[in-house]
């Protein structure tokens, strides 16, 4: 098990769905440790329960990604949980308002954009430096955030969102280059259209998920589990060579002209 030994801290898990639980399973089945956060009380049952449902001792944590108070706590018990080392830290979190994605972009106010942006790429800044003493410990570590292709081309009504993670993907490269000599690796999935809560937010979401499906080479959509894996495979040390990059696994759909 290439992840025996390692540990991991997965940020993001909302329920069964959440592409941070199939990089979860991924990084569990592949023999690592692995910490969850909840992002509060309205979560809490659900992750807790999933943690359960592999593990008995799986330690969860609230962690609001805005509260840099709940960061330094969530960072103090996980280094309590894995003496003081984490080698693998998952950001898979984002979130706009539901009014900044439909209608007009041009309508977008500052308050949803700063919003936006905090939640959904500030955050990889944030929780990395929360991190990155464990990392230290641990002798280097790998650092995963998610995006999607609406960060470089226009996907309607991903607005706000498609701007945000065109800075998180900005943000994956800077940090790469700020902590590669640190050995620490930061790079990103960018998954093909998955039923998600997240996703559930997004208006047409389910024209979105057909039309890929009718253009995509492998003629389908993307699984959590595909993503899981990908993501997996970006945090291990089969990845040793690669940081700063943004893997597409979205069953080729990025490629295509028409
Ligand atoms: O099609 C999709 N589902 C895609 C998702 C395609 C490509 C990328 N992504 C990205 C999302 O943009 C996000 O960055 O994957 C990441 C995970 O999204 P998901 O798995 O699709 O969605 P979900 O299961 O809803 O997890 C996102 C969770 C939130 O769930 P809610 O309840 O808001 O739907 O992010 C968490 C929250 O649990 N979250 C926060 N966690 C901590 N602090 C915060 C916060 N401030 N805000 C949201």
């Amino acid at each position: 098990m290439i992840l025996s030994g390692k540990t991991a801290l997965v940020v993001g898990v909302a329920n069964k769905n959440s592409i941070a639980w199939a990089i979860a399973e991924a990084l569990l089945r592949e023999g690592a440790k692995v910490a969850l956060t909840y992002q509060n009380e309205r979560v809490e049952g659900r992750v807790r329960d999933l943690a359960k449902s592999v593990s008995p001792e799986l330690p969860c944590f609230q962690l609001d990604a805005t509260n840099e108070a709940e960061i330094a706590t969530a960072m103090k018990g996980v280094g309590e949980a894995f003496g003081g080392k984490l080698d693998m830290l998952v950001h898979s979190i984002a979130f706009a308002k539901k009014e900044d994605l439909e209608g007009g972009v041009v309508e977008t106010t500052a308050e949803g954009f700063k919003l936006a942006q905090e939640i959904s790429a500030y955050t990889l800044i944030s929780l990395t430096r929360g991190a990155l003493p464990m990392m230290q410990a641990a002798g280097g570590g790998s650092v995963l955030s998610l995006t999607y292709l609406g960060a470089e081309r226009v996907i309607p009504n991903y607005n706000v969102m498609g701007i945000c993670k065109a800075s998180l993907e900005a943000t994956t490269r800077y940090l790469a280059w700020d902590l590669g000599k640190q050995g620490v690796r930061v790079n990103a999935v960018s998954a093909g259209p998955i039923k998600t809560l997240a996703a559930r937010g997004i208006s047409g979401f389910s024209t979105v998920l057909d039309t890929v499906a009718g253009m995509a080479p492998l003629g389908r959509n993307v699984t959590t589990e595909e993503v899981g894996n990908a993501g997996m495979f970006l945090l291990s040390p089969w990845a040793s060579g690669i940081t700063g990059e943004v893997l597409y696994v979205d069953c080729g759909y990025n490629i295509m002209g028409m």
